[in-house]
């Protein structure tokens, strides 16, 4: 069975010193580039947001970073602005190898936030990794990087319920965990069929 890694955006807003800061994101940047070496195929994914982004708090006005609000596609966290299109905070973190087959940029379209590496924060509209993973016979996915309980679970729960076998490196990820987000992720991605190792 084809094996790829997914590296879910390992960039320097995420990174401590950057915009929306996971903490201990910068430790987990050697390990997965020792785990890349194991991996035919590698897969990173890179939040590409433009400026005045719909999930930025600054996009709406009297909102604080980290409030929720109701978006058409349903609630969305509002973030600090970050990992804006051609800034350094977008750019992967400098120590992180990224001689990968491909690079999916997500989080593009103006008016919806995609977590996922698969769709849309609508749930419906793809980024076309999926087709991708398929023409070229992938069934089996590891995922590791940020964050844990936002980008990995999205992407996590979308990859098991399109059928491929997913599992998720927990030593090899960081959380936000926003509100309980870390357990109901973790619960989440288990419902879904995700192995949590
Ligand atoms: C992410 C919040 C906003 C993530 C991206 O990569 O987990 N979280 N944009
Ligand atoms: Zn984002």
């Amino acid at each position: 069975m084809t094996h790829a890694l997914i590296v879910i955006d390992m960039q320097n807003d995420f990174c401590p010193g950057g915009a929306l800061a996971v903490s201990g994101g910068d430790e987990i940047v050697a390990p997965i580039n020792a785990l890349m070496s194991e991996f035919k195929t590698v897969i990173l994914t890179q939040d590409w947001h433009p400026r005045g982004h719909s999930s930025f708090a600054s996009s709406h006005a009297g909102q604080e970073p980290m409030s929720v609000i109701d978006m058409s596609y349903g609630p969305q966290v509002l973030w600090p602005d970050h990992c804006i299109q051609g800034t350094t905070g977008a750019e992967f973190h400098k120590a992180l190898r990224t001689d990968g087959d491909m690079i999916i940029r997500k989080g593009f379209n103006p008016a919806i936030d995609s977590y996922s590496a698969f769709f849309e924060n609508d749930h419906e509209t793809p980024t076309g990794l999926d087709g991708y993973l398929r023409t070229r016979g992938i069934e089996r996915l590891t995922m590791v990087g940020l964050a844990l309980d936002f980008c990995v679970n999205f992407s996590a729960v979308d990859g098991a319920k399109l059928g491929f076998d997913v599992t998720v490196r927990q030593d090899l990820s960081r959380a936000i965990d926003l509100d309980g987000s870390l357990a109901a992720a973790r619960a989440g991605m288990r419902d879904a069929g995700v192995t949590l190792a």
